[in-house]
This record gives structure tokens, sequence and C-alpha cells, in this order.
């Protein structure tokens, strides 16, 4: 252990911790600015400096160790002085529009600046040109990039793509994509991870909110709109909600007052999609000699996108099934027009995703398999939908609970844990052990591929054939998982992969909460939903039943592949 005076308060510490943490151990504050931890910690933008006694520099605190009977002061007269002099130059090289920024009112440069009291930055400004990257749905502007490099880091470190570098040299630094290359025509997987890592609003999803109002004030359009498994564990924080109050039902409510006309859940199409899958993964298996394992799952299309990319070879691996969102958009503007008795052409299909990829996804040339246009018409983030909530003046907190409407507002937990990673897989084996038993195992039987580690495997035994999975979570450790695969040191029969870190829950479309990574406790959220749910297995949906029934025949019918099923190629 080490002991030090940090403030006057005498702290001791594991050898080896940094000043930053040994001051936040004691309840001492520092500000921070570039700092993530374990990601960026360059002390790139000197917000947080700490003066040691008898030391003539001051040190960023972030990434300099603390010693035997050192004294640390955080905020004298040198180190104010100092850090509010940082924060002025980074201000005199950032747009400071607030109150047009996306990030405003959570943006820690604007509470740093405040904090600090500044009222004014003495240096001229000098800003880069900005480049536009249109139609693409992630948009950065370069005029409010601060150069903290946290979007290089978590692209490279955490989801080993390597889509932003620094660019030019001395003044004219600025962060870039690599390569030279265009945005669009990068490797970008839309995983997003970029823009929640981001501190200012530098990055942030192109915004599809003006066309929701259009339609809504549009008196031909029916609209219909789904919410994704993940959305309900989020949706609340950035409204200042508390977790058990921003139910989903509160979400419904909210959208109702909007003026949606029907609103439903993409749990219903998670379960479905269960029913897809499960019965490929079996059929699959059923024909092991001429089948390449594993099979991969193929719901996040930020994966979809990286396989096609950097993993050619393997895009056959992916299940044929769609993913839940545009299951669901195939599904409104046929199956449910027809119950509606409308044409399809008038259904306007909006679909809330904690997620980038998806705006990318629902606009791919196949995914129109319903024939009215497009079969998801828009995507907004969870983010955009609380811009919407609070656009409408919508006081959440006097929201009470509504319900979905049916029938496709019937999900499963087996649905619902689909937003937290391994909850695709774990649905998918509760079903196909009842495809093949005819009884249903324990909902919790599969319960180890829970929780967040990037890459899990287990083995189970279903019905006596042993069947060997993987879960990954995040690009980094899907390459590792993907690269050992392609080197036999490992395998697999079935294999889930998400893009983003823990999976849905940390999606790129998730609120923001600067320095937090909140992906594990929405999962818990999500398990805490399934666990009191009445229904926990997909087959037993009785709206997906009524919807084989009347519509699609069975599984992997002639219907279900022209609706729910591609090839991922486009
Ligand atoms: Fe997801 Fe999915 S879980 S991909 O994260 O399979 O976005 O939540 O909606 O489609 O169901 C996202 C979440 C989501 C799909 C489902
Ligand atoms: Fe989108 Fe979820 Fe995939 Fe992230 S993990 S890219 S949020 S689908």
């Amino acid at each position: 252990m080490v002991k030090l005076t940090i403030d006057h308060q005498v702290v001791e510490v594991p050898e080896g911790t940094t000043i930053l943490d040994a001051a936040a151990s004691a309840g001492i504050p520092v500000p921070t600015l570039c700092y993530l931890k374990e990601i960026n910690e360059i002390g790139a933008c000197r917000v947080c400096v700490v003066e040691i006694e008898g030391k003539e520099k001051l040190v960023t605190s972030c990434n300099n160790v603390v010693e035997e009977g050192m004294t640390v002061y955080t905020n004298s007269p040198k180190v104010r002085e100092t850090r509010k002099t940082n924060v002025k130059l980074i201000l005199s090289q950032h747009e400071g529009n607030c109150p047009t920024c996306v990030r405003s009112g959570n943006c820690n440069l604007q509470k740093i600046s405040n904090d600090l009291g500044i009222l004014e930055v003495p240096y001229e400004t000098q800003l880069p040109h900005s480049k536009s990257t249109k139609d693409f749905p992630l948009y950065r502007n370069y005029k409010k990039c601060i150069k903290c490099m946290r979007c290089i880091q978590i692209c490279d470190k955490v989801q080993g793509l390597g889509i932003w570098d620094l660019a030019n040299t001395g003044s004219r630094t600025t962060v870039d994509v690599s390569g030279n290359r265009k945005l669009e025509a990068s490797d970008c997987a839309l995983c997003g991870q970029c823009i929640t890592h981001c501190p200012v609003g530098a990055l942030r999803e192109r915004d599809d909110t003006d066309i929701v109002f259009d339609a809504l004030a549009d008196p031909d359009k029916i609209t219909v709109v789904q919410i994704a498994p993940a959305v309900r564990a989020a949706w609340g924080e950035s409204l200042g909600l508390k977790r058990e109050f921003a139910t989903v039902k509160r979400l419904v409510s909210a959208l109702r007052r909007m003026g949606f006309d029907y609103i439903f859940d993409t749990n219903f199409s998670a379960d479905l999609t269960i029913m897809e899958e499960g019965s490929e993964f079996l059929k699959r298996l059923g024909n092991k000699e001429k089948e390449t394992f594993p099979m991969f799952t193929s719901c996040c299309p930020g994966w979809v996108r990286f396989a096609k990319s950097q993993f050619p070879d393997m895009v056959d691996q992916l299940s044929s099934a769609k993913s839940p969102q545009q299951m669901f958009g195939a599904m409104a503007k046929s199956y449910y027009a027809d119950l509606l008795g409308v044409d399809p052409e008038k259904i306007f299909s909006v679909s809330i995703m904690p997620c980038l990829a998806k705006k990318h996804e629902c606009a791919l040339p196949n995914m129109n398999d319903a024939g009215a246009g497009q079969d998801v018409d828009v995507v907004l983030t969870t983010r955009e939908v609380d811009r919407l909530i609070r656009a409408e003046h919508i006081v959440a907190a006097n929201l009470e609970e509504e319900e979905f409407d049916m029938p496709l507002g019937v999900g499963s937990g087996a649905g619902v844990i689909f937003g937290a990673t391994g909850g695709v897989m774990e649905a998918a084996l509760r079903s196909a052990y009842y495809l093949v038993t005819k009884t249903n195992p324990d909902p919790d039987a599969f319960k180890e591929v829970r929780g967040m580690d990037g890459w899990k495997e287990a083995t189970f035994d279903l019905a006596g054939t042993p069947l060997k999975v993987a879960v990954a979570s995040g690009l980094g450790n899907t390459r590792k998982l993907l690269r050992a695969l392609q080197k036999g040191k490992v395998q697999y029969d079935f294999v889930e992969i998400m893009a983003c870190p823990g999976g849905c829950s940390g999606g790129g479309g998730q609120p923001i909460k600067d320095g937090e990574e909140l992906a594990g406790v929405r999962a818990d959220n999500l398990y805490g939903l399934d666990k009191v749910s009445d229904l926990r297995f997909s087959h037993e949906n009785p709206s997906v039943q009524k919807c084989y029934e009347c519509y699609l025949q069975r599984p992997l019918s002639h219907r279900s592949h022209e609706l729910l099923h591609t090839d991922h190629h486009a």
C-alpha cells in the first residue's frame, strides 16, 4: 500500500493506483474530459492536472501513479488557473453552439466550462472545415471535435476496426477517417460506439425525427411503430426517470400521445425469429455432413456489416433469418395490413432501436419483401425517441402505463432478453429444446451464456446431442473468436454475435452517460423482465402461434422464406 496526502487528507491505496483513482477513493473528484478508464488514459486534454508538492510542473492525474509520501493538490490556485487555460484553449477550437447541439445538457465540455466559471474565451477561434457525411447514419461534425482521441481508441482497442485516426500535424492535427477514406466507403460497422464514447457533440446519429413528425401529420398514413427489446431498459435515463418507473408501457403511452396509430413490440418478432432461426438450425444439424458449422445469428446488422467486410467467406454461415426488426416490418406490411384490411402502401413503419446499424439495415435494397416500399420506413434511436418526447412537451414523469396494441404487441421473456448479450442464444436454445423433445426445459437451463464477458462458451445436452455454443459481443472479441475458428483452435455448432459490447443494451443508439458503461445494468433489467414474465418461451407466444396458423403456415414455409429470410449479400 502507498500512503499519500491529497488535499490535506491522508489516503492509502494499492501501489500502481493513479492519482485520479486515489483522489476518487477519498471522495475527491478531479474533472476529466478525454479520460476513459483502461481505454484512453493519455492525458491529452490536460483537464485532470494536479499539483505535486516539490514539483515545478503540474502532472495529469489520469496516467500518473501515486508515490509514497506524495502531497497532492487537486485544486490549488495554480491548478485552477492552468485547468481554466487548458479548457479555454479547447473551447477556442470547438464550435460552441450549445443551443443547437444534440449534447447540450449532457456534454462534459459544457459542464467543465461552467463548473470552472469560464465566461469568455480570450483566444481566437480556429475551426477546421467540416466535411459532410451525406445520408450515412453516422454523422460527424469536425468543428466540434476536441481531439480527445476517445473515438480512435474505442474503435481500435474495443471494436478492432480502426475507422478513426489522427490526420495532419501540429496545430492542424485533427481526427478523421483513417486511410484518407470517406466514412461511407470505410469498413465502419455502424455500431455507434464512437458516439456513445464521445464527450461532446462531435459524433451523433443522422437525425430522422422530422421524417416521423411528417408521417404522424399525414392523414393518409397509418403509423405502426415497434419498440426494440433493449430500448425499454434505457429510454428513461436521459429523461431523468427512475428505471422502475420508465417501463415499456409508459413508453407506449408516450407514443400514443404523439399520435402513433398502432404500437407494437419487437419482442413479438424476436419470438418469430426464434421459430425461424431455431428451425433452420435444427435443419442444418440434421444435415451435419453437408453444412458448414457454426451457424451464426444474424439479427445484429453491425455484425452482419462486419462479417461482410472482414470475413466475407463466413457470410453464408449466417442464419438466413432476417433480424426481428426486419421480420416485424415485413409482417406489418403484409399480415397486419391484411388484418386491418388496408392497402400496405398506406402503412408507415417506424422502429425504435438502440442502434445505428438498424438505420442502414432498413434501407438495404432487399428489405422490401412485403412489396410496399421498404418494410421498415424509418428507424429512430432511443436517443431520438427521447428527443421526440421532449419536442412534444410530454411530461414523462406524469405518464401512466398503457398496453401495446394487439396482436403484434405480445412478446415473451425469451424475446426480451434478445437485448442482452447471450439472450438470443438462450432464447433459441429454450425453443430448440422444445422442438426436439416436445417438452419445455427449465427456462433458466441455459443461463450459463449470460453475463458481460466478451467471449463465452458452453456445451449443452440437446436430447442426447452435445451442442457447443459460443457468444461474443464487441467486434474486437468477435474478430478473436472468428480467427480462432479459422485456425481450428475452437469448434462450435451455434454462435451468437452482437457488435456492441454487452449486446444491444450497450447499443450505439442508447442514451449517453459520460464515462459510464450501462450495458450490464440494462441487461439485468431485461433478465428481470424475463424472470417475471408469464410467457418465457417463444414457441408459446399466442400471437406467433396464430400468425403461423393463419398466415405463415409453419416455420421455414414458402411464405416464411419470402417474408422472413434473406441471403445477407445485399
Ligand atoms: Fe436489438 Fe434485435 S435485440 S438486434 O439489439 O435481434 O437494435 O434491443 O431490436 O432486430 O428483437 C437492436 C435490441 C433488436 C432486432 C430484437
Ligand atoms: Fe445494433 Fe445491437 Fe448490433 Fe449494437 S449489438 S450494432 S445496437 S444490433
